[in-house]
């Protein structure tokens, strides 16, 4: 479609000539080709969030961010996207759910069952495609593409989770959902699976209405967390909450957390998994989030027996591109298993064997599991020779939040 220049309507700032594009036109385009790139919905927000800042400020006043320490590094830029990129005059928002095409309807609760399979390590569902930092932002830059065509040459930027950006904040407000009470985004429409990601851009758009809650008096996701991270509706003390345990904490897993993290490895959908909205949870066509890792449905102590070349040939695909770890998947257990028996290690100095008969020793507290995990893995059948798995913290996002291979932001690095 070939639009039509105008001067009426909420108008642009950027354009050729000094013709200018109707906002709303505008708007229409920009859905289309959304959804061409994989996208469910778009909306737009303006830039004053200060309204949110109390809040966020709060949260980390409170400590909850633990040792995310980026969260707190760039201050209140993180809520004032004009003083992030100078310029910005509206954000348009974005979200791009990620079960695969294939996803059975159960899912939810055939992802539920393998919580009560305690030899089995669990690794969460967006983490088993390809790094969505990646996927989301070159497909919002492909919309950026577009858009120039249009209106010709304009400031932007695109992020997924790779700058300080207050990304639940502005998608809440633009109406991409509302925010629950497990505090992600979740709507009628797609439900909660989705990644969020943002353009800001330096013309101005109408923004998009917020859309009304509806987790009414429904509170399946602070009951079911098992860390009971989430202190308040709303609210989620990282320290507590198990994707910041498996993947973010640097330290040792504080003992009391560890019986109640079960068998979770990487991530936890928990939270999701029990919403009752997510029964209908939209899925993507995307083939970029179909399940690439090997790791699905395997056991714990195959995970710990693997050796270097196993290894490298198993994560082969998953190395290439997995939003889990350049230094790959295999590492995940063993990370754990390390954590519990020498906090603060930066590389394995023991074997295997001896690394898992520590996490599990009386001493340690790891006996104490309920979940009987542990007591599943038997030392004994791991290799007994000094560990050459690559052991090596994951390299972060650019937020550092979720690991990813490459950092993806290289106009606003070092982002957070
Ligand atoms: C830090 C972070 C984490 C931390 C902290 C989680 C958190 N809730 O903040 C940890 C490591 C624990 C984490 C885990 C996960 N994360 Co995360 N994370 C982020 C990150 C980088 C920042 C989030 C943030 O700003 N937190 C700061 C706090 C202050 O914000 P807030 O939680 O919204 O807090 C507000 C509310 O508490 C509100 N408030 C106060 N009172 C009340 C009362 C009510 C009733 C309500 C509703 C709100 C409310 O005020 C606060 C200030 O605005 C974003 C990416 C980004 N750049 O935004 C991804 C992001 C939020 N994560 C995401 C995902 C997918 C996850 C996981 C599902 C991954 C997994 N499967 O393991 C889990 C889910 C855990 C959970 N229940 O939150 C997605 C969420 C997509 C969505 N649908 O919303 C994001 C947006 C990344 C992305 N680009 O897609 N994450
Ligand atoms: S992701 Fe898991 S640990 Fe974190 S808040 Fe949700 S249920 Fe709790
Ligand atoms: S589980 Fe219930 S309270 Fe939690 S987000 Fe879903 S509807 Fe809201």
């Amino acid at each position: 479609m070939q639009l039509q220049w105008a001067f009426s309507g909420r108008q642009i700032g950027h354009f050729y000539n000094r013709w200018m594009v109707d906002s709303d036109q505008l708007m229409a385009q920009i859905r289309d080709w959304s959804r061409e790139l994989g996208f469910s919905q778009i909306g737009v927000s303006g830039v004053d969030l200060s309204s949110a800042e109390p809040g966020f400020l709060d949260w980390l006043a409170k400590g909850y961010h633990g040792g995310l320490h980026y969260m707190e590094q760039h201050g209140l830029k993180r809520a004032r996207p004009a003083e992030l990129l100078p310029g910005t005059l509206s954000v348009i928002t974005a979200r791009m759910p990620y079960l695969p095409h294939d996803t059975p309807d159960d899912w939810a609760a055939s992802e539920r069952t393998r919580l009560g399979r305690p030899g089995e390590g669990v690794v969460s569902l967006y983490a088993r495609g390809r790094d969505y930092h990646k996927v989301v932002r070159s497909r919002l830059n492909k919309l950026c593409e577009r858009i120039a065509e249009v209106v010709g040459p304009f400031g932007h930027r695109a992020f997924s989770d790779s700058a300080p950006v207050l990304e639940k904040e502005l998608a809440r407000r633009s109406g991409e959902g509302w925010q629950g009470k497990h505090s992600l985004i979740l709507s009628r429409d797609a439900r909660s699976m989705f990644f969020l990601g943002e353009i800001y851009v330096d013309f101005d758009l109408a923004p998009t209405a917020a859309v009304a809650d509806h987790c009414g008096t429904c509170t399946a996701c602070i009951d079911v967390c098992p860390t009971q991270a989430i202190i308040a509706p709303g609210v989620v003390d990282a320290r507590r909450c198990i994707s910041y345990l498996t993947i973010e904490n640097k330290g040792a897993i504080p003992v009391e957390l560890r019986a109640l993290m079960g068998n979770h490895i990487y991530g936890c959908d928990d939270c999701q998994t029990i919403c009752p909205w997510n029964k209908y949870a939209q899925k993507t066509e995307i083939p970029d989030f179909d399940e690439r890792s090997p790791l699905v449905g395997q056991q714990l102590v195959d995970l710990f027996a693997w050796d270097e070349q196993t290894f490298l040939k198993r994560t082969e695909a998953a190395r290439s591109g997995a939003s889990t770890t350049n230094a790959g998947c295999a590492t995940w257990p063993w990370r754990w298993a390390m954590r519990c028996a020498r906090p603060a290690a930066k590389r394995p100095k023991k074997s295997a064997r001896s690394c898992v008969r520590d996490s599990i020793s009386p001493a340690n507290s790891c006996t104490s599991t309920s979940s009987g995990l542990w007591n599943k893995i038997r030392p004994e059948r791991l290799p007994d020779k000094r560990s050459r798995l690559p052991f090596q913290e994951s390299r972060p996002s650019a937020s550092g939040r979720l690991a990813s291979a490459t950092m993806c932001d290289s106009v606003i690095s070092p982002a957070t």
